[in-house]
């Protein structure tokens, strides 16, 4: 019904059902879900057996999210949504060539992204020639090939462009950096691009590292905790046990967020029940519904006051901190009318707020989304930090910093090269561990890269995991720009659209998962991965894999560069015999992993060096840590428009779609929604279930995109929510944060329109 030949997501015509908000978070009914998903999908004797390894000493990492696993673990050390996650990759391999013979990549993108990904493992490498309409079947030795006769033809390295997703293990990601450099580029965009840049870029200047200075037994002493634009109840379920704990032992806990997630109402940890206790607790202390955008002016109004109330913590801010006084001349601006209305908040809640945090011992403060898909995205994560600066929350027990990390390893890639800017010292340390040179100049991140495919400056994409299409905003424009490249490989576990939107030659390559055994030449290997907190840790795949053709990401990453570099001076196949030897050679390159094979053996790994967190020490070009001045961003918009922000549902993992429900929210059976505030509704004269057409508007251009059923929502006024993937297609490529330039995933200005009556069963 749809033309889909862009790699749009078809529209969605299954019948809507709507109930009541959930209030508790957890308990039995998550027990249920991830128990139907699992049997459904592995049955009971796998499902048993693979969910006890799930995030045990021996066992593999939870490909789920980044939140870190507790010292004492339970038989049970996973989530309904890791659990979700881990029966998804443990499903059977029945995409092979009988499949692809049987649907052309044409009627594959007419398909569903969850039809796409319920077909099963990809099971053995395949090939799209040009003007081809199915994929074939090739040898991995034919495929590289392809491959590296290709990357061997290119006028300039630079015309190359490789993407990961933040699943793949350090070991993978260490060769696949190392590769990419040697062949002479740094175009290493990958998902963090559109994720967590933002945090980086904010902490990197004001407190000298880029990631969290907590550690999760510091929730156990944090006065106040503050969720800010996260919703941990679907997204980091795991984290709702360590805010039950830091609520039982006392804090106060404060989210902010347009929506009233479930996950933090109420939360009933599912292994209580074996334990005959059947008393849930209550969450979040205060709900603070501030409107899409409106973070900065918050945070800068609480920090005013807590100035004003000289509530700080002068020691600490003589001692190790820069530019206090100039952070509090530019607060005397500050207008209240201002405040409330970028806020959509009362004066009275927000001086009830900054009154605990001013009498807070410490703090915490977590983010994820709701912060960094901004176009301020990098100065609204710096108030948070000047927060913590006024009160020396950091660097000491119970308080400090918490950007929660999204994919399982993506923190990890990261540390060990995935980076189109690394710094200086990084390369002149990777160069002396590899001996040999590697580029300076910075290389392409996301939007960037899809901008080169648009002019025609990159020829040949490679995508380790993830789903280039359907993740990056602008659907249509970066498929277009996609259908410029002569060749496009993706590393995989499932189908996804990526696969379906064609370059001239197309390859996809099948991968072990995080839960399958991998056995090299030196007999079964582990893995190692990074969580949200910096503790590096082992990961071992206890399945069977699910076809015999599948490889390990390291394998795969070392033939690619063994046929298109042979003459290296690493040996890459030599190493994936044995993944200790590419462990060695992380040592020799990465600072922080000295003795990695060792102490990446001690039971729950090891912890990276963090001079915030350990000493208080701040590794800034001053030494000290710094205040920010920023600007308020201007959150106006006119008389007809909306801001929309895209979220995740209850039965995803990003452009994964497991299920159309989303339980938490009483939204189920289609994804094609759009939440509005009843009174916009009513002025709009729109009913529930109403079908309306959107036009996303930045600068001049403006994109439409059709047929969204309209669902009312306690959601503030001229604020909308839609779900990503499928509403992608609304991000422009170009609204993008300053600094870090990720794409403003939660503030596309919009107009609605078209309404007529349901149409859902049509
Ligand atoms: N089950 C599951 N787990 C996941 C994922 C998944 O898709 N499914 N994805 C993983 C990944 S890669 C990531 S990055 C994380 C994402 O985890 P989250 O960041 O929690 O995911 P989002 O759904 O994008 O939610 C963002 C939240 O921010 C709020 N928000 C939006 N705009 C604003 C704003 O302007 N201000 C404030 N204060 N809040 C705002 C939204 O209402 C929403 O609750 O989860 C990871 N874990
Ligand atoms: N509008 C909007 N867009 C967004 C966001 C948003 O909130 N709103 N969020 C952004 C964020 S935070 C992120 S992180 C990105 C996510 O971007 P990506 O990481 O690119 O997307 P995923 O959906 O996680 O990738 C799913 C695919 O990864 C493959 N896969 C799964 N496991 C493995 C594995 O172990 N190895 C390999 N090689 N492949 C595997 C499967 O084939 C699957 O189809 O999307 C971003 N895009
Ligand atoms: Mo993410």
């Amino acid at each position: 019904m749809v033309d889909n030949t862009n790699g749009q997501t078809p529209v969605d015509h299954n019948s809507l059902r709507l109930s009541k908000p959930k209030s508790t978070a957890a308990g039995i009914p998550a027990v249920v879900s991830s128990g139907l998903h699992s049997m459904k999908k592995m049955g009971p004797i796998k499902t048993i057996k693979t969910l006890k390894m799930v995030n045990q000493k021996a066992g593999f990492d939870c490909p789920g999210c980044a939140w870190p696993d507790p010292e004492h673990r339970s038989a049970f050390e996973f989530c309904e949504n890791g659990a979700k996650a881990v029966a998804d990759e443990a499903m059977r391999a029945n995409v092979d060539r009988s499949f692809f013979a049987k649907y052309s990549v044409e009627e594959l993108s007419k398909k569903s992204d969850y039809w796409l990904n319920s077909q099963g493992r990809i099971a053995e490498p395949m090939y799209l020639k040009k003007g081809e309409t199915n994929y074939q079947p090739i040898s991995w030795s034919d495929a590289f090939s392809l491959m590296s006769s290709k990357l061997n033809s290119l006028d300039s390295p630079n015309r190359a462009v490789f993407y990961t997703s933040g699943r793949t293990s350090n070991e993978a990601a260490f060769l696949y950096q190392a590769f990419v450099r040697m062949f002479g580029t740094n175009n290493l965009p990958d998902c963090s691009n559109m994720c967590h840049e933002s945090s980086g870029k904010a902490l990197i200047p004001t407190i000298g590292i880029g990631k969290g200075t907590v550690t999760l037994e510091d929730f156990n002493h944090a006065d106040t905790i503050l969720v800010i634009g996260q919703n941990p109840g679907t997204n980091h379920p795991r984290m709702l046990t360590a805010l039950r704990d830091a609520k039982l032992n006392g804090s106060t806990i404060i989210h902010i967020n347009p929506l009233p997630e479930t996950g933090l109402v109420r939360f009933k940890h599912p292994q209580d029940y074996i334990k005959l206790n059947f008393k849930s607790t209550r969450l979040a202390d205060i709900h603070v519904p501030i409107r899409i955008g409106g973070d900065a002016a918050l945070f800068q109004a609480i920090n005013n006051i807590i100035i004003n109330k000289k509530k700080l913590n002068q020691h600490f801010i003589d001692e190790n901190t820069s530019g206090f006084s100039e952070y509090v001349k530019s607060l005397e601006s500050i207008e209240w009318q201002r405040t409330c209305r970028d806020t959509g908040l009362d004066r009275e809640l927000i001086e009830k707020i900054a009154d605990i945090c001013a009498n807070s011992k410490s703090i915490i403060s977590c983010w994820a989304m709701g912060l960094t898909q901004h176009k301020n995205g990098v100065a609204v994560i710096q108030e948070v930090v000047n927060l913590h600066l006024l009160g020396g929350h950091i660097g000491r027990t119970g308080a400090g910093l918490c950007p929660v990390r999204g994919h399982s390893n993506v923190q990890g890639n990261r540390t060990v090269g995935i980076w189109e800017a690394p710094s200086d010292s990084f390369t002149e340390k990777m160069e002396l561990g590899l001996k040999h040179t590697m580029p300076r100049k910075h290389g392409l991140d996301v939007v960037n890269a899809i901008r080169a495919m648009e002019n025609n400056q990159v020829d040949f994409l490679f995508c380790l995991g993830g789903n280039f299409i359907s993740a990056t905003p602008d659907t249509i424009r970066t498929s277009n720009a996609v259908s410029n490249l002569s060749m496009s490989v993706h590393v995989s576990t499932k189908l996804n659209r990526s696969h379906l939107v064609q370059s001239s030659e197309m390859i996809i390559l099948p991968c072990l998962g995080r839960t399958e055994i991998d056995v090299q030449a030196s007999g079964p290997q582990f893995v190692t991965v990074e969580n949200s907190m910096g503790i590096v840790h082992t990961s071992q795949g206890q399945l069977s894999p699910a076809s015999n053709k599948l490889k390990s990401e390291s394998w795969i990453v070392a033939e690619l560069a063994a046929n298109t570099m042979p003459d290296l001076p690493i040996d890459f196949r030599k190493l994936v015999q044995n993944y200790d030897d590419i462990r060695a050679l992380i040592a020799d390159c990465v600072s922080g992993f000295e003795n990695y094979n060792q102490k990446v053996r001690q039971d729950n790994g090891f912890y990276l060096p963090n001079p915030p967190r350990d000493d208080c020490k701040f590794e800034t070009h001053n030494q000290l840590a710094n205040f920010s001045i920023n600007s308020l961003p201007n959150v106006d918009i006119e008389d007809n428009q909306f801001v929309m922000m895209t979220i995740r549902s209850h039965d995803q993992y990003n452009t994964t779609i497991y299920g159309l429900d989303d339980r938490y929210r009483g939204i189920k059976g289609n994804r094609r929604v759009v939440l509005m505030n009843p009174d916009d509704m009513l002025e709009l004269k729109l009913k529930t279930r109403d079908v309306v057409d959107i036009t996303s508007h930045h600068n001049d251009s403006a994109i439409e995109s059709k047929h969204w059923i309209v669902i009312p929502y306690k959601i503030p006024k001229r604020n909308v929510a839609a779900y990503f993937p499928e509403a992608n297609e609304l991000v422009p490529l170009d609204s993008t944060a300053d600094i870090s330039n990720t794409p403003t995933s939660k503030w596309i200005i919009c107009t609605i329109s078209g309404q007529n009556s349901t149409s859902e069963e049509e």
